[in-house]
């Protein structure tokens, strides 16, 4: 396929559309808005993140690189399950989502792994970012091109207007299916997936984004849910850095997405990861105790 824009506006739907076809969708275009996905949590969510945001100190230490991929104007909030109780019972585990998730990881693994989650907020003055593909935090499967197996995707939800103007992300529609991975395109083939607050971007890691330039005088706020198999390395080191009170009350659906279950590849034929002794992580650390296992 051509390295030409082959859509020209996202899809929406609603949440609760069946996962069938939120993924033909996704297969079609490369991502898909879920109009009100989390409506419910949204303002809670913010209220709780407010403070911290407001304290926190815009771009990331790192490389030049990441400096500049992260953003200079760019606030990255992580470790969400410690800072948020409406995150970690209501949104980490959120069945709608991972339905819509389940399709796309599935492919590749029995279960998987919360990759990150991030609040992002772009401030005022805040500059396109780079095109990517999530893909390539494992850039050996850039090479793979269309055929490359999920290994990363993403649900990014808008947590405040999401407007062209305010730097609504930026995406090519098709470009998941473009011949070569090492082309990223360029902004003149991007459109803005502009939200209502509450409302996600679903997307597969294959497609081509960015955050967009954020024009106007008021902050853009986004939540980034990323996932990969349970056979990555994810780009949180969540075990160490959840406390392990916390990890204990988290539903079984999110201890697994945390990486304080095991990883079994039973249905795909593989083996088992993340183990101790050969036996089951969260019994070892004593989590099915009065719980259902997975
Ligand atoms: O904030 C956005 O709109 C997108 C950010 C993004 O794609 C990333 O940091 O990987
Ligand atoms: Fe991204």
């Amino acid at each position: 396929m051509p390295s030409a824009i082959t859509v020209t506006s996202l899809q929406h739907v609603l949440a609760g559309t069946p996962a069938d076809e939120v993924s033909k969708i996704i297969q079609a275009d490369g991502g898909v808005i879920v109009e009100g996905l989390f409506a419910k949590q949204v303002d809670r969510f913010n209220a709780e993140m407010d403070p911290i945001v407001n304290e926190w100190a815009e771009g990331v230490k790192g490389n030049e690189w990441m400096m500049e991929f992260a953003g200079y104007k760019t606030k990255r909030v992580t470790q969400l399950i410690a800072r948020s109780k409406v995150f970690r019972e209501e949104m980490i585990d959120n069945p709608t989502m991972l339905s819509y998730i389940d399709t796309m990881m599935l492919q590749t693994s029995d279960s998987y792994w919360m990759n990150a989650a991030q609040v992002i907020q772009l401030q005022p003055g805040e500059k396109t970012q780079m095109l990517h593909r999530d893909l390539e935090n494992y850039p050996v499967f850039r090479g793979y091109g269309p055929q490359a197996p999920e290994v990363m995707c993403n649900c990014l939800v808008a947590l405040s207007d999401y407007t062209e103007e305010m730097g609504a992300t930026r995406v090519i529609p098709g470009s998941h299916l473009w011949d070569n991975f090492e082309d990223r395109g360029d902004q003149a083939q991007t459109i803005s997936a502009v939200m209502e607050k509450g409302d996600a971007l679903v997307y597969s890691g294959k497609l081509l984004h960015g955050a967009g330039e954020n024009r106007s005088n008021r902050a853009r706020r986004a939540l980034a849910l990323a996932f990969c198999p349970g056979w990555l390395v994810p780009e949180e080191a969540y075990p160490f850095v959840i406390p392990m009170e916390i990890a204990r009350t988290l539903s079984p659906k999110a201890q697994q997405l945390t990486g304080f279950r095991s990883f079994h590849n039973g249905k795909l034929g593989g083996g088992s990861l993340w183990q101790v002794d050969y036996l089951e992580l969260a019994d070892f650390l004593g989590f099915n105790q009065g719980k259902v296992a997975l």
